[in-house]
């Protein structure tokens, strides 16, 4: 129960000429004000006023109305020191913590029999005084695990110096390729145009060569005979066919008439038949032991050869000696898989180069194509010129496509190294591929920085893939310190009735690049604590990280 309130500038005077209104014989100050924070010494300053103004400006009360135990201020300002003000919102004790770090509680916990950690002094208890001061010890384990710390940052930064100095020169050496390649890229597509001005150029000559030749004598009589080959081949086949038939009829006369009949023509026809197939010889014999003297025989021909006679390339026949080079006709099986270069993405395309030369390769071996798929390009109908010139035109194309892809490589690298992909400066770039790994329970666990996490076993040869490197922190702003306080692998290896598996890594300074811990708080998703130099920023005067050169970005 407090008196019935005394005028205010009355008390205002009164306390000016006596300091000890707060039951102290002491003048008032703002640091004698229990719980003050020395943030506002300035708002409590007995001289400011006659009487103290609520920080909220809503009213004035007396000085000796500060920490007397009775909220007046609703922001609580007039109780700094007493827990009068509790559920006002903001409303703080502040515990100097002399030989520690200055904490500051809620009002509501002065007071309340507990001692809270973050006063350390005591201070919070006033009233019973049962909590110690314990801020030397604390204190001073403090300061020791902040020198230690600092120790590690100070030596990690300077191993992280050396990332950064590599991550330099690796743009600078990555600017001078692109330089080289792009001056070679514009060569070559100099020198790709010319070759398909030859080719254009080649293949009308060749083409009017082969009109002209087409119209020589020989020409004419090779393509007579090709037709006749081909009639021929017809007929014969279809003569082999009626032979056949007849000998089918011949042989089940033979086996089947009745001798008993005397049919004379049938017996007749049935000795015609023996004969014929095993003709008598002059010395009586029936010929089934003579031996058929060497080089009587006509030479046979195979439906093989009979087959190349009539597939044979005749236009390449009649510019093979166009200025005497000579043609190798490419198989059609093999000259699609030389086609198929022009729809391959360039991105893909050495793969692709490596995968056909060794079906190409392989063809050959088997037999399936000649070896004039080698040199591709070229059609069945295409002149040694055409063929020579049109080979100029692909490796040249090639080489630009190959070049093409180096610069766009180059390019991305360099626009990684200088965006927010490889830390502030660059700095883990050097990291990229490193693994760190720990053994944990029955699994060995490994995180290769922006590749892939995995689990293996220890007990056998088993392991699962925890996910690829998809991101850096995703509820951090890109580029920010925090940004590069975590990395997420994600889409692993599917979990038995659970989710893909993942791995979320979270990476603090330390002197070496180490898996500490591994752990699954949820199943199938797993925490990784990992350190690295790469995370120990240099540390400025007074102990702060220095701000770096994040978000300062360029432009290639
Ligand atoms: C394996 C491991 C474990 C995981 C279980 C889920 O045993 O990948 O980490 O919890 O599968 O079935």
């Amino acid at each position: 129960m407090r008196a019935a309130p005394v005028p205010v500038e009355l008390l205002g005077a009164l306390l000016l000429l006596l300091p000890s209104a707060l039951g102290d014989t002491k003048p008032l100050t703002p640091a004698s004000i229990r719980g003050l924070n020395p943030a506002l010494y300035d708002r409590y300053e007995p001289g400011s006023g006659v009487a103290f103004t609520c920080l909220d400006g809503s009213r004035s009360i007396p000085w000796s109305a500060l920490n007397d135990d009775y909220c007046d201020c609703p922001d609580g300002s007039d109780e700094p020191g007493t827990s009068a003000c509790e559920g006002v919102v903001g409303a703080t004790f502040y515990c100097k913590n002399e030989g520690h770090i200055p904490g500051v509680i809620l009002s509501s916990r002065v007071n309340d029999g507990i001692c809270d950690p973050e006063c350390c002094d005591g201070s919070d208890e006033w009233a019973s005084g049962a909590c110690p001061n314990r801020c030397f010890e604390i204190g001073k384990e403090y300061r020791a695990q902040r020198e230690a710390e600092l120790k590690t940052r100070k030596t990690g930064a300077k191993i992280r110096g050396t990332y950064v100095k590599w991550a330099t020169g690796e743009r600078k050496r990555l600017e001078d390729e692109l330089e080289k390649k792009r001056a070679e890229v514009l060569q070559r597509e100099v020198e790709v145009e010319r070759a398909r001005i030859a080719l254009e150029r080649t293949e009308a000559r060749s083409k009017e060569e082969l009109e002209k030749r087409k119209g020589s004598p020989l020409y004419t009589t090779l393509l007579t005979h090709r037709s006749a080959l081909t009639r021929l081949r017809a007929r014969t086949s279809r003569l082999e066919k009626e032979l056949e038939a007849l000998h089918n009829i011949l042989d089940e006369l033979s086996k089947g008439y009745n001798p008993n009949y005397q049919d004379m023509a049938v017996k007749a026809a049935v000795v015609g038949y023996g004969e014929l197939l095993n003709p008598p010889q002059a010395d009586g014999t029936d010929g089934t032991d003579v031996k058929v003297e060497e080089g009587s025989e006509q030479v046979g021909i195979e439906d093989r050869e009979l087959d190349e006679l009539e597939r044979k390339d005749l236009e390449g026949v009649l510019l093979a000696d166009l200025e005497g080079m000579e043609t190798e006709a490419v198989d059609n099986e093999a000259g699609l898989l030389w086609k198929i270069d022009e729809y391959i993405p360039d991105a893909l395309y050495d793969s692709w180069e490596t995968v056909r030369d060794l079906a190409i390769e392989w063809m050959i071996k088997l037999g399936i194509v000649g070896k004039g798929a080698k040199s591709g390009g070229a059609t069945t109908s295409d002149g040694p010129h055409v063929a020579a010139a049109k080979e100029a035109h692909r490796e040249l194309s090639n080489q630009l496509n190959r070049l093409n892809n180096d610069v766009r490589s180059a390019q991305e690298t360099w626009a990684k190294l200088s965006g927010n992909e490889f830390g502030r400066d660059g700095e883990w770039k050097k990291l990229d591929g490193t693994c760190v790994d720990k053994v944990s329970g029955d699994y060995t666990y490994e995180v290769c920085f922006f590749g892939r996490a995995t689990q293996r076993s220890n007990k056998d040869s088993s392991s699962n893939f925890l996910g690829s490197f998809t991101s850096w922190n995703p509820h951090a702003q890109a580029g920010t310190d925090e940004y590069y306080t975590q990395q997420l692998y994600l889409n692993g290896a599917k979990c038995w009735n659970g989710p893909m598996r993942s791995a979320t890594v979270d990476l603090s300074c330390g002197t070496t690049n180490a898996l500490l811990s591994v752990s699954e708080p949820e199943k199938c998703e797993y925490r990784f604590k990992v350190t690295s130099p790469a995370l120990c920023y240099p540390v400025e005067e007074g102990g702060g990280a220095s701000s770096g050169a994040a978000g300062v970005k360029a432009e290639l």
